[in-house]
C-alpha cells in the first residue's frame, strides 16, 4: 500500500516482493488503525471531560448495524491477510523438481554446504542466479534456523529429520558488502549462537559450475558414496536396481513412490521416509515383505546417510 517504513533488507529473490508487500500492507493497516483510534479517542476524553462540557446520560446502550460492521470488516481483512499469506506459504512449501539441490548441516557454531558432486563450504554458499535452489536441511545437535533475509526465507533444522527451503535468487551478490548477502541462525543455541555467521554469494552458472569443480580430487560426490556403500552395507543383497523383486523392494522409481505398509498410513517416500527406513526399516513393514531388513542406526553416519539417499534418488523410474 503506502510502504509508510522502509526498513525491509535488499529484495533479492522472487518471494520478496510479495513477502513486502504482506508485510507493508499489514503494518499500514495496523498504523491506520492505530491512529485513528487514539485520535477518536483523545477527541472524546477533552470533548466529553467532566465538567460544563460533560455528556449528557444517554439511553443509547447498543447499536446492532454499528456492532455488525466492526465485526464483520475486521473479520474481511483477517481473513484477506491469512489468504494471501497462505497463497505464499503454499508455494515456498513445494521445491520445484528441477531445483538445484544444496544440502545444508547446522552445527554449534557453524554450517556445512555440501553441492552435488560432493564439493563442500562453510563459510560462504554459493548458488546460481535466476535458477530455483532447494536447501535440504538438518542439524547435528540442536535446533537451528538457517536465516537469508534478503531472499526472505527462514526454516528450522532439527536433529531428526529433514527440513526444506527454497528459493530463486533475482540478482548476483557482487553489489553487497563482502559480495554475499548475509546468512544468520535465527534460533537461540548457546553461547555462539551469533556467531553462526556466513554468507550466500549468488554467482553466474557458469562461475558456479566452476567453484563446484574445484575440489580435493579423492572426495566422492554422494553418488558414488551412496554407490560404494550401497556394495559395501550389502543393501544389494535385498534391493535390486533393476526393478525385480528380491527380498526388499527394488530401488528403482522408490523416491517420490507411494508407499503401503502392513499397518498404519500409507507415505510417500520423500528423503525423511528414506532416512527412517534405512535407519529403522523394523518402524513402517512395506506390503508384501517380511521384516528382515537389519537396523543400521549407529552404523551410518550423517554423509553416508545422505548418499545412500543420493543413491536411492537417482534411481529413476
Ligand atoms: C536382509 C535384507 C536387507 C538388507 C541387507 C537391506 N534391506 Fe532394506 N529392506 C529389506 C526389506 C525386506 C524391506 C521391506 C520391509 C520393510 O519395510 O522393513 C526393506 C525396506 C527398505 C526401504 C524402504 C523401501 C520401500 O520400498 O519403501 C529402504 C529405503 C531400504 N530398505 C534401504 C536399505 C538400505 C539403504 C540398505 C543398505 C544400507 C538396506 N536397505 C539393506 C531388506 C533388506
Ligand atoms: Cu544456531
Amino acid at each position: 500500500m503506502f510502504d509508510f517504513f522502509d526498513y525491509m533488507p535488499i529484495q533479492a529473490s522472487t518471494w520478496a516482493d510479495r513477502v513486502d508487500w504482506m508485510n507493508n500492507w499489514i503494518t499500514d493497516v495496523s498504523t491506520i488503525c492505530t491512529v485513528a483510534i487514539t485520535a477518536v479517542m483523545l477527541y472524546f476524553a477533552i470533548r466529553y471531560r467532566a465538567g460544563k462540557h460533560s455528556a449528557p446520560s444517554s439511553k443509547a446502550d447498543h447499536n446492532l448495524n454499528l456492532e455488525i460492521v466492526w465485526t464483520v470488516i475486521p473479520s474481511i481483512v483477517c481473513v484477506y491477510c491469512f489468504y494471501i499469506g497462505f497463497d505464499v506459504y503454499k508455494e515456498m512449501r513445494t521445491p520445484p523438481a528441477n531445483a538445484t539441490e544444496i544440502g545444508v548441516t547446522g552445527f554449534k557454531w557453524g554450517w556445512n554446504f555440501t553441492y552435488e558432486n560432493g564439493k563442500t563450504s562453510s563459510k560462504e554458499l554459493v548458488v546460481p542466479v535466476g535458477e530455483p535452489i532447494k536447501l535440504v536441511m538438518k542439524s547435528s545437535d540442536v535446533l537451528h534456523s538457517f536465516f537469508i533475509p534478503s531472499m526472505r526465507v527462514k526454516e528450522d533444522l532439527r536433529g531428526d529429520r529433514y527440513s526444506y527451503l527454497w528459493f530463486t535468487p533475482t540478482i548476483t551478490s557482487d553489489e553487497q558488502p563482502g559480495g554475499v548477502f548475509p546468512i544468520f541462525c535465527a534460533e537461540y543455541c548457546g553461547v555462539n549462537h551469533s556467531g553462526m555467521r556466513a554468507g550466500l554469494k549468488v554467482v553466474s552458472r557458469a562461475e558456479y559450475n566452476d567453484f563446484i569443480q574445484e575440489r580435493g580430487a579423492i572426495e566422492l560426490s554422494p553418488l558414488e558414496l551412496g554407490a560404494k556403500l550401497y556394495n559395501e552395507k550389502a543393501c544389494i543383497t535385498c534391493h535390486s536396481l533393476d526393478g525385480s523383486k528380491v527380498v526388499g523392494p527394488t530401488f528403482k522409481g522408490l523416491y517420490g513412490a507411494n508407499r503401503e505398509f502392513t499397518e498404519g498410513e500409507p507415505a510417500v517416500a520423500d528423503e525423511n521416509y528414506l532416512r527412517t527406513s534405512i535407519l529403522n526399516a523394523g518402524k513402517q513393514i512395506v506390503s508384501g515383505y517380511q521384516n528382515v531388513m537389519p537396523a543400521f542406526e549407529g552404523q551410518l553416519n550423517d554423509k553416508e546417510i545422505d548418499a545412500l539417499i543420493a543413491f536411492i534418488k537417482a534411481q529413476k523410474p
